[in-house]
């Protein structure tokens, strides 16, 4: 009988992947344990992921287009397995295979280790851009750290946050490709004579490749991760006189520098590595960079048209130094022509306004790792200030200095005002990148996000209002300078990881709805649902869809933490790392708000009452304490509620420990509201935010980040919108001192808290920080927006008791979210800061 094509597709998989699970897992198929059969598949996936990549490398290294190299210390990329076979298109030839091995694609799926390199937001946007990159074939690649321990693993003991290292490679890894003979040199410390570094330690960069297949697409992108190796491995001389630590110390202590994300900076060892690590990386992207372009193009001058480095907040930032170490000390070039290429290839995103997340080296620190940089930054920073001064002076002229001076900047106003004795000295040190530390006298730093701004073509915030704020506070004084530089790029998920694949369902029935699967390439068409929104028929297949969903997620609770919560309540979830901005603890107020309402009301009322099941999940950085209290709150809270036989299945509240990229793909779907309620103006955008939009859950937020825009999308309307205005913040902190809240509510709740239910004292530090203006000052105004918050609870209660005006908000959050597709994102990157054209392979 002749075999159709497709059933020979098939056939081929399956004997590619029995070879793979005898020859290279070495088992016997009849026996294969699930772990087994994913390595399997796998190593076979990866053969068809390196031979569409191989294609794709070569064609771009022919047509030698311009590159985009997105340089970020976090890449969360989560499993790669479905990933892979869907962009690849090798369900259906897999699928089977899979089958006659006696498992699913997702039972598989559920065996691969999360790549968890990185913290939150940050990381994972990075990960989605590389997606959008491949997908929209544009000539790019990714260059982060191969971090041997990720992310840590969160688990809980007595409800407290405990940490455990995120052993990810234990099982290898079949998604990189080892290129053990490309490694960079790294060097540290040392001195610089007569401009020449002599760095007194080196190590090697060695490069892992990541295949980042795009969507419907023959291209695949590259993620490029260093790993640490020491110059020698090992000092045999030393081992033979017994002398074993020594012999091995440059093997570990170079390893040390790729073993973990951020690592402690308590320590000075620990900042010291910080450092170590930003180099390491940024340098090796930069020289093999260079190599590449320096095979086929002999004048430096071309590399702005050849290539542009993203900076992914100001931990790559020391870029700017060492791409001009590089053309000046390596390739020769005089200053003038290194700093002109260096302005126009490197350009930098901000992702938050946080003061504690603007990185400022000392100088000392600096100057003792990196001394050639460091030299190379006074220079910057001096000829930098040297040029605003002639601006000035060239002002002054013969009017009034105070008009001249204004004219150049609004710093100079300030001083001016203050009665400065020299105003002129005075504004100038606000443009300085080396400034003085305020908090401890003597001590200088280098202020990283001004370097780069400096050294960059352009910057840039991550939503509307973020840039927006950005321009008006940290960066105002370079703002008014160069207004041109400074754009808004609204930050994009990718709608493959986050629709379509971790919501079957639902994209089966988009699909249907819409015609065509094209939605998923061109995000644009969920509008399209807009006129479906009032279809009955429509909104109960959606329902179903949602309540499936809602029973996944109930069986990850349960297996997970142990906890029955029943589907007919209202899925209420926060996902994001903790953090007092992101006010976790808001949310627990009015779950603690919830419970005493249902403790008071009568059996007729509380039958009237919508039952919610309240899931909390996020990490708390190590050396937070008040994160780390906040998710005590929860856990708490959590066991008084869940046992309170007054409550019932009226509420439950989830912990949901070591929340990550996988755990994700399942509460997004089924989640019915979701929290994105930071203190207006500190949330620089959210991406959860636009997950949860496009897999249709409401939203209860502040206008904050991306929240603002979601809601112009999708209708402010149909959002839960609360609390005070970003504008009013200023204002309001200072009138924090004299401020009481008057709502009764929140006084039971402070007095629940500090009440023997729990330890003694427990909460006391966090009630006072929000409620005794004496100790505190409530810095995230949880007091002035409790009682909106409490509002707009109500009214997510009233809605859901109408199921079909619910449902029919729930298909306009996702009509309304093609915007937020990373595709949209990466293309606006591409046209208006990068100048990179999509290059794609040829159907051959
Ligand atoms: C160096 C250290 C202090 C540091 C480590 C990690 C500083 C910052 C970060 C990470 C920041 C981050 O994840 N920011 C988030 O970026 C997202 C993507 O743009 C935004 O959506 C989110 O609002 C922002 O908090």
């Amino acid at each position: 009988m002749q075999l159709t094509r497709v059933d020979q597709q098939k056939q081929e998989a399956e004997t590619e992947i029995l070879r793979k699970i005898a020859y290279q897992v070495g088992v016997d198929a009849e026996t294969v344990t699930a772990q087994q059969a994913y390595q399997g598949v796998a190593w076979t996936v990866r053969e068809r992921l390196i031979d569409a990549f191989n294609k794709t490398q070569a064609y771009w290294r022919e047509k030698d287009p311009k590159f985009i190299y997105y340089l970020s210390a976090e890449f969360l990329m989560g499993r790669t397995l479905t990933n892979a076979v869907n962009n690849l298109g090798l369900e259906g030839e897999f699928g089977e295979a899979i089958r006659k091995l006696g498992y699913s694609l997702e039972e598989l799926q559920s065996q691969e280790q999360n790549a968890s390199l990185g913290n939150g937001g940050l990381g994972r946007l990075a990960a989605c851009f590389l997606d959008s990159i491949a997908t929209l074939s544009l000539p790019g690649w990714g260059y982060g750290i191969r971090y041997r321990y990720g992310m840590f693993r969160q688990g809980l003991e007595n409800g407290f946050q405990s940490e455990s290292p995120d052993t990810w490679l234990t099982n290898g890894n079949p998604w990189e490709i080892p290129r053990r003979d490309l490694a960079y040199k790294i060097g540290f410390y040392g001195s610089v004579q007569d401009g020449k570094w002599q760095p007194a330690e080196q190590v090697y960069a060695v490069a892992y490749d990541n295949p980042i297949p795009g969507y419907g697409t023959k291209t695949v992108g590259n993620l490029r991760l260093f790993d640490c190796q020491p110059m020698s491995e090992f000092k045999l001389a030393s081992f033979n006189e017994g002398k074993y630590s020594e012999a091995t110390e440059d093997k570990r202590k170079a390893e040390d520098i790729s073993a973990v994300l951020y690592p402690n900076d308590a320590t000075e060892y620990g900042r010291e590595l910080r450092l170590k690590q930003q180099i390491f990386f940024v340098s090796a992207a930069m020289q093999d960079t260079l190599a590449r372009f320096k095979k086929t193009h002999k004048d430096m001058k071309e590399l702005p048209s050849k290539a542009c480095f993203q900076m992914n907040d100001t931990h790559p930032t020391i870029g700017v130094a060492e791409l001009m170490r590089l053309l000046i000390d390596q390739e020769g070039l005089q200053w003038e022509a290194a700093w002109d290429i260096t302005t126009k290839t490197l350009a930098f995103t901000n992702h938050t306004v946080m003061p504690e997340a603007l990185e400022k080296w000392p100088v000392a620190v600096i100057g003792k790792l990196l001394p050639r940089h460091m030299e190379i930054i006074e220079k910057i920073d001096s000829i930098w200030i040297e040029s605003l001064r002639k601006k000035v002076t060239a002002q002054v002229g013969s009017q009034s200095p105070k008009n001249a001076l204004e004219k150049v900047a609004g710093a100079v106003k300030g001083a001016l005002e203050e009665k400065t004795a020299d105003p002129v000295e005075a504004a100038l040190a606000k443009y300085s990148i080396i400034t003085e530390n305020p908090w401890e006298k003597g001590v200088k730093l280098v202020n990283m996000a001004f370097m780069a701004t400096i050294g960059s073509k352009s910057t840039n915030g991550v939503a509307a209002i973020h840039s927006e704020i950005i321009k008006e506070t940290i960066f105002k004084d370079f703002y008014e300078l160069s207004p041109e530089k400074f754009q808004n790029k609204t930050n994009g998920v990718t709608p493959r990881r986050w629709l379509a694949y971790c919501n079957p369902g639902l994209s089966k029935l988009i699909t249907e709805t819409l015609g065509s699967n094209e939605w998923i390439a061109k995000t644009d068409q969920l509008a399209g649902l807009r006129k479906f929104s009032d279809d009955k028929a429509f909104q109960k297949k959606w329902r179903s869809i949602k309540l499936e969903n809602k029973q996944r997620l109930a069986d990850l609770i349960k297996s997970r933490v142990g906890i029955s919560v029943p589907t007919n309540a209202l899925y209420d979830v926060q996902i994001k790392r903790i953090h007092e901005y992101k006010r976790q603890h808001l949310n627990m107020f009015s779950v603690v708000n919830r419970y005493l309402n249902i403790k008071a009301a009568s059996p007729e009322e509380r039958k009237k009452m919508v039952p919610r099941v309240v899931v909390i999940g996020g990490k708390a950085a190590s050396a937070y304490v008040m994160a780390k209290k906040m998710i005590k709150l929860v856990t708490a809270v959590g066991e008084v509620v869940n046992k309170d036989p007054d409550v019932g299945d009226l509420l439950k509240v989830v912990f949901l420990p070591d929340y990550n990229v996988s755990l994700a793909e399942v509460i997004v779907p089924g989640a019915e509201v979701s929290q994105h309620i930071s203190t207006a103006g500190t949330e620089a955008s959210g991406t959860s935010n636009m997950k949860f939009q496009m897999n249709g859950c409401l939203i209860i937020g502040t206008m904050d980040g991306a929240n603002i825009e979601i809601a112009q999308e999708s209708g402010k309307e149909n959002m839960f919108v609360f609390g005070v205005d970003a504008k009013d913040i200023g204002r309001l902190r200072e009138e924090r001192k004299n401020f009481k809240v008057e709502d009764p509510r929140w006084n039971k709740i402070m007095q629940f808290l500090t009440s023997s239910t729990f330890e003694a004292g427990l909460f006391q530090d966090l009630v006072d920080n929000v409620n005794d203006m004496s100790k505190a000052n409530d810095w995230f105004l949880l007091g002035n927006d409790f009682s909106d918050y409490l509002r707009a609870q109500d009214e997510i209660d009233a809605l859901y008791k109408d199921q079909d005006a619910w449902t029919k908000r729930s298909i306009l959050y996702t009509a309304g979210s093609g915007f937020f597709s990373s595709d949209r994102c990466i293309d606006q990157y591409a046209k208006e800061i990068w100048d990179v054209k999509p290059c794609e392979v040829p159907s051959s």
